[in-house]
Order: structure tokens, then sequence, then C-alpha cells
């Protein structure tokens, strides 16, 4: 693995969109005691569940520290790679590279400064070193070339690209002051421009109500290809997410996309019963000095927006509630060709994302001329 010393954009590099093809797919074994309840066992089922899924469509690399490195092995089915790589908690979409690639296919890896979504000034522990190393550490492992975007602080859960230009941002996270308080709004966009190749930044005013990580995007809208979001949304006058989501759709309506396209949006209901945490759950999390600390009641940003696209599949989180099933219809009719795969994530939302947050699409590294850009 080599150091690139200029930036995506200028050497041509791009972050394809997530639904464009995969070679794999990265993810971490579960094992945060403020993060997972109970020893992490019922996490550690259904990320097995989802591994087990999507490695039916496209290799699973999942990291596991030394400590807990034969007991994922021991549980994951064989096609699963298992990485002695460590880590601080099991987010891969945010500690993870975001991988560009060139019109020949070739693949380069971006990687983050990563400060626990907002560092001292509202970052949810603190000590996130290990993190910050995860992206770095796995293009050792796959040897894949880096840019290194620090100390510019970004998640991968914090933007969404269309692969043709445009991205996906919501001002609540990017304009945090616990990202990057010296940098202006004008100078994150070039950042952006620079490191993922696009030339339109649609700035979302905000996310899903509750979202600890200052509302990434990737919990209220995506793009399901290029001119198409599903948004997050409800009908209920009286829930905070209404006034959100209604902010949201107003500037999606404005906006057109890079390629000068209208934007269709799909609206995809949130969970019709608010999901909380349970006093049972509670008393399952371990949290150390300076990790946020949750309270039994307290509403999770439960949100159907947070799938992964696999190559084959939609992984789409269900919350056990009647608009588990509605939400699968949407996505159907999103995605006509791909199989839906509904998975109850009770145990995933607790820790505070979900299937979205605890995956990272490795793009397929091939060429223009085979038709998969
Ligand atoms: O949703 C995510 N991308 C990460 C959530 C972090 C929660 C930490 N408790």
């Amino acid at each position: 693995m080599q150091y690139c010393k200029s930036t995506p954009g200028e050497d041509g590099y791009r972050m394809p969109g997530e639904f464009e093809p995969h070679s794999g797919c990265i993810m971490i074994w579960p094992v945060r005691p403020g993060s997972w309840t109970y020893g992490g066992v019922g996490a550690k089922k259904v990320f097995t569940e989802i591994a087990t899924a999507i490695s039916k469509w496209e290799t699973v690399y999942m990291l596991a520290d030394e400590e807990h490195f034969e007991e994922a092995r021991a549980t994951l089915p064989g096609e699963v790679i298992v990485v002695n790589i460590e880590s601080d908690d099991s987010w891969a979409r945010d500690v993870g590279p975001t991988f560009v690639k060139n019109k020949e296919g070739k693949l380069r890896g971006v990687n983050w400064s990563f400060n626990a979504w907002g560092g001292t000034y509202d970052g949810l522990y603190a000590d996130w070193s290990r993190d910050d190393l995860v992206a770095k550490r796995f293009l050792e492992y796959l040897d894949v070339d880096c840019y290194d975007a620090a100390p510019f602080v970004l998640e991968g859960g914090s933007i969404h690209s269309d692969g043709e230009g445009t991205l996906l941002v919501t001002e609540a996270c990017l304009l945090s002051p616990g990202r990057n308080p010296k940098l202006s709004r004008e100078q994150i966009e070039e950042k952006l421009k620079a490191y993922l190749q696009v030339e339109k930044v649609i700035w979302l005013p905000c996310g899903i109500f509750q979202d600890e990580t200052n509302e990434h995007v990737d919990n209220v809208c995506a793009f399901t290809a290029p001119g198409e979001v599903v948004l997050a949304w409800t009908e209920d006058k009286a829930d905070p997410q209404y006034e959100m989501s209604n902010r949201c759709l107003q500037v999606l309506e404005q906006e057109r996309d890079a390629r000068g396209r209208k934007i269709k949006v799909r609206k995809l209901l949130i969970p019709n019963e608010p999901v909380c945490i349970t006093e049972e759950e509670l008393a399952g999390l371990v949290f150390e000095p300076g990790e946020d600390e949750r309270e039994a009641g307290e509403q999770l940003a439960a949100s159907y927006v947070n799938f992964y696209i696999a190559n084959g599949a939609i992984i789409l989180p269900q919350f056990g509630d009647e608009n588990d099933v509605p939400a699968q219809r949407v996505l159907q009719e999103a995605f006509p060709g791909r199989e839906i795969v509904p998975v109850y994530a009770r145990d995933i939302i607790v820790g505070g994302g979900n299937i979205h947050c605890i995956t990272q699409q490795i793009p397929a590294p091939a060429p223009l001329s085979e038709g998969l850009f």
C-alpha cells in the first residue's frame, strides 16, 4: 500500500454509487460493552445473519481483534473472511475507508480523520484511536493505495454518492462544531469535491430525530439510482420527524443533481411506534468513563433508510412495526432487480445505528469497458 500525495479528483478517481457492483463488504465484530447488550450475544447473532446474507453476493471481511478473532471465526460461516484488525467499536461505515475508482476500474481508498462523531465537543466516546486507524490498516491488508484526507474529519455515514457527480450530506452533521469547526461550508464542499470527485453537493438541513451522529444522511435519505432517492417520512404532524423530513423534501424538490436531473423522491415511512431503549436493555450495557450513556425510555433513531445495497439484495432493517412490510414494498419498487432481505435489527439500533452503519462496500475493480460503471 502506498500513500498518494495528490487527491482522487486530480487523478480521476470517483466514489461510485452503492448500487454499483461490489467486490466485497467490510464489517466489524460487535464487542463494545457500551454498545452491544449482554456481551453482544444478540448483536453477534444479527451481525452473523447479515454477514451470511451479504456473503451470498460479495466477499464479506469481518474485522476482529486478537481476543475475539477465534470467536468470530467459529461463529461465522467459512466464506466470511475474518481479518485481525482492532477497533473501538463496530461502525464499519464510519471508520472504514471510502473507496474510489478510476475509468480503468482501479481502486484506491480514502482515509478520513475519525473522532467518534464529534471529538471533545460532543463525541460519543473518549478514546477513538483504534477506530481512527481502521481504514489505513484495512487498505494495508488489501494492498490498496490510500489518499489520506486527515485531518479532515468525516464519517462514511455522512455522505451518499450517486456515482455521477452528486453527493448528499446534512448540514446538521457536516457543519457541527465537532467535525471541522475551522472550515467554512464552502471549504468543506471543496474537500468533498476533491476527495470524492463530485461536482454537486446537496445539503439537506437535517437527518433523523435523536440520531446521535449529529444526523447522518444515511439514516434519512439514500440514492437508490442516479436521480432517485428514498427519504424517511412520517404523516404524523406531532412527530418531530414530520418537520425535519418536510424540510429535507423541500430541498430535494428544488435541487437538480450534477447532471441537471430533477430528483425522484420515494417516501419511506419511519416505524409507526417510536423505538425506545428498555430498562432490560440498558441493564445489559456497560459504559466506559467518558462514553455517552443511554437512559431507559430514550427514543432511538430508527429508520428504514439505513439499509445496505448488496449486489443482488437489499438488507433491510425491521423493527417489529406495522411499517416493516410497507418499507419492503417501497424498496422492492426502487430496486426491482434485487431481493429484499428483511432482518430484525433491534440489537443493532440499540447500539445507536443500523445495517448501513455496520457495513462498508468495496466497489468491484472492473473497467468501464466491461460495462460496470
Ligand atoms: O450510526 C452510526 N453510523 C454510528 C452510531 C454510533 C453510535 C455509538 N453508540
